[in-house]
């Protein structure tokens, strides 16, 4: 059996704690780089860059927004992903891309991109999950666990029951939940099996964005 990713699952899971989503259309009026260097300060542990939603940048204006966050996560050591936008993953040599189920691939983007980047897909059912293992995903995203309004066209909310059923039918990938999580929701979510919390408004949208980041960072490492 060929080796289909380099970073070993303890690393994915630790990496997945705290995992900041963001891109210009969540941050309030405040500039991008801001709010991303605060949320690291605050101790995010990886970065997914996510350009959608009303307003969003496209184009130049997306790749040089992308560049420059990407600046912020390798002087800080924070890993870069990029949702969905695979040929601005691959242009800006991102440390991975979180790509869904109407996106490419992930085997195809796998044999692509390399053993060495981080590949997350967005699962939402045990075939999903079982799918994801089986083209070399490093981690699934499962969600939303609670209603969300950072995506419109999200599923229906799933709670911390997915993740119980997920581990109970025996998927051991590194998940990362996601979905309308805030710090006083979150405990069921890592005891049902989550390895990390992904959160866009909590943080970005947070009055103080260090604290919110730094906040669910003492959740996820208990
Ligand atoms: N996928 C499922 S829910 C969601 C995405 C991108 C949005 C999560 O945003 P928030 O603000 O943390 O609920
Ligand atoms: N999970 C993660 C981690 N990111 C996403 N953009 C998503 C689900 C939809
Ligand atoms: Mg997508």
């Amino acid at each position: 059996m060929t080796t289909k990713h380099s970073h070993s699952p303890e690393e994915i899971r630790r990496l997945l704690r705290v995992y900041f989503i963001m891109g210009s259309p969540n941050t309030v009026g405040r500039p991008p780089e801001e709010v991303l260097t605060e949320a690291i300060a605050g101790g995010i542990t990886l970065f997914q860059f996510r350009e959608k939603g009303p307003g969003a940048l496209t184009g130049s204006a997306k790749r040089e927004l992308a560049s420059r966050l990407q600046s912020i996560c390798r002087k800080a050591g924070v890993p870069f992903l990029v949702n969905d936008d695979t040929a601005l993953a691959e242009e800006l040599n991102a440390d991975g891309v979180h790509v869904g189920q109407d996106d490419e691939p992930a085997g195809i983007l796998r044999s692509r991109l390399g053993a060495d980047k981080i590949i997350g897909v967005s699962a939402h059912t045990l075939e999903e999950a079982r799918q994801a293992v089986l083209d070399g995903a490093d981690y699934i995203g499962v969600g939303p666990i609670y209603p969300t309004s950072s995506k419109p066209d999200a599923e229906e909310a799933c709670g911390p029951q997915l993740l119980t059923d997920l581990r109970s039918q025996g998927i051991q990938l590194p998940i990362v939940a996601i979905g309308g999580i805030t710090c006083l929701n979150a405990a069921p979510i890592l005891a049902a099996g989550a390895n990390g919390l992904s959160v866009i408004s909590a943080i970005a949208g947070a009055p103080d964005v260090r604290q919110a980041a730094a906040d669910f960072a003492s959740l996820a490492s208990r």
